[in-house]
């Protein structure tokens, strides 16, 4: 009986070390984003860009921008204006001078969440 038990166990890890990296690979990544991760602008950016590896709700999915000092300012997610599934954008308030960090939450067509972060700097005027 326990060894039967044990290799149930052994089957279902087997299979889920088969599946895993399929599922792994359908999770939403981001490939390219404006500001891009550690960028230094000279002015403040007008709007957050992100482009995913597979398709992303945008209506369940939130872009939050995160200054030094300031609290969370969640942005008004929109898809990319032309529809392109995997393309999120979100227009920012004017920043101030200073660092801040985007954090995003997707919900990708396999269904499953997944998020991020990165930073970017707002340098100062001359
Ligand atoms: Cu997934």
């Amino acid at each position: 009986m326990l060894l039967r038990r044990a290799l149930a166990a052994a089957l279902v890890l087997a299979a889920l070390a088969i599946w895993s990296p399929r599922a792994a690979a359908a999770h939403a990544l981001v490939l390219e984003s404006s500001p891009r991760a550690d960028e230094v602008l000279r002015a403040a950016p007008a709007r957050i860009f992100l482009r995913f590896n597979s398709r992303i709700e945008g209506g369940l999915s939130s872009i939050t921008v995160i200054g030094a000092r300031g609290r969370p300012i969640p942005l008004p997610v929109a898809g990319a204006p032309e529809g392109v599934p995997n393309e999120l954008s979100a227009p920012v308030p004017t920043l101030p001078p200073g660092r801040y960090l985007v954090r995003w939450k997707v919900l990708s067509a396999d269904g499953h969440v997944t998020q991020g972060a990165f930073r970017f700097t707002v340098a100062p005027g001359p």
